[in-house]
């Protein structure tokens, strides 16, 4: 078991940033007064150091996944099955399981989390409105959990209610129709609420309006973080789970393409996150249901629980950061590349 105060994990796994500015800073305390106090950055290399294992998780894949895409069509089956309805909608079943597992979120460390079908996010359930939902949950971890989804339903099948945590060993079927488009989210809503959420388990829930969107690139993009030594404080903080894992990796577009990320905000224990985007502005569509697009912007700000749409077009081919914009999420963490690829477009 981990149990690492904050200033320790940053130098155990190696967060080159933060060092790069103390090595920086102590050389401009030895200089003398009448040069400039600038801090040098030799070591300036931001973020992690290493790979987490793609075994288990892989970050990249979870950008372009939803409703098991990423299996093999047998063993896809096991998991999400589609069945065509006399109105033209579909009737979609999912196998969701809750699990105890220890997951990668850093280069060699692991965090002790309870997850829907092993992963961290949960697997992404995307449906058109008008569907029927049918989530067979089995519940194959030590303490009682539950999914409670967003969006319109009844009452029995909250997730929430007194009574309606599903219990080690036990099975429950959440049937509903997919209402309202928009993107949505689920989660264990079993109490103590913060420490079931923090622990893992959550995920994206898509539902896409019965006219579809424009043709784009779809990203699904969960803020998230972790509290390693379980003081109530997030020790690491990420996009999709893994410490800077699009640093190492860059989440390649292209040019000219529209992008679209699904940015759903499940950090526990801070109110709130955010989102910057180097060198170009796009448009929100807020948590709702809305085609219309509310604002156009650079830097984005969402609450626990809160989502947004954001749509842009990459101009210039090349690398551009993206990252939460309160600097301690990004030196957590919380900071990534997109690397376009393609002739500009200006
Ligand atoms: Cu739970």
């Amino acid at each position: 078991m981990w149990s690492l105060s904050r200033r320790a994990w940053l130098q155990a796994t190696g967060f080159a940033s933060l060092a790069g500015s103390l090595v920086g800073g102590a050389r401009a305390a030895g200089q003398s007064a009448g040069s400039a106090p600038h801090p040098r950055h030799d070591a300036h290399v931001m973020g992690t150091v290493g790979r987490t294992s793609p075994d288990a998780f892989d970050a990249t894949a979870y950008l372009r996944t939803w409703n098991f895409s990423d299996l093999p069509a047998e063993e896809r089956s096991k998991f999400y099955r589609e069945t065509p309805r006399g109105d033209g909608t579909l009737l979609r079943e999912y196998e969701i399981y809750a699990a105890d597992r220890e997951i990668e979120i850093a280069p060699g460390l692991f965090f002790p989390a309870w997850t829907y079908n092993g992963q961290v996010p949960g697997p992404t359930i995307r449906a058109t409105e008008g569907d029927r939902i049918r989530v067979t949950f089995r519940n194959l971890g030590t303490h009682p959990h539950s999914i409670h989804f967003h969006g319109w339903h009844p009452p029995a099948m909250d997730g929430a209610l007194a009574g309606q945590e599903v219990h080690p060993g036990e099975t429950f079927v959440y049937e509903f129709d997919a209402d309202p488009f928009g993107l949505h989210l689920y989660h264990c809503h079993t109490v103590p609420l913060k420490r079931h959420i923090h622990k893992g388990l959550y995920g994206a829930f898509i539902i896409d309006p019965k006219e579809g969107r424009p043709p784009a690139d779809e990203l699904v993009m969960v803020m998230n973080a972790f509290d390693t030594n379980f003081d109530v404080e997030n020790e690491m903080y990420a996009v999709n789970t893994i410490a800077n894992a699009y640093m190492h990796e860059p989440i390649r577009v292209r040019v000219g393409q529209l992008v679209r990320m699904y940015l759903v905000n499940l950090t526990e224990f801070d109110p709130v996150n955010s989102l910057h985007l180097h060198g170009m502005f796009f448009d929100v569509y807020r948590t709702g249901t809305s085609l219309t697009p509310s604002e156009k912007t650079d830097t984005l700000m969402l609450c626990q629980g809160e989502r947004a749409i954001l749509e842009t077009m990459f101009r210039y081919p090349g690398d551009f950061m993206f990252h939460a914009h309160q600097s301690e999420f990004a030196e957590l963490g919380w900071m990534g590349l997109f690397r376009a690829e393609g002739a500009p477009t200006t």
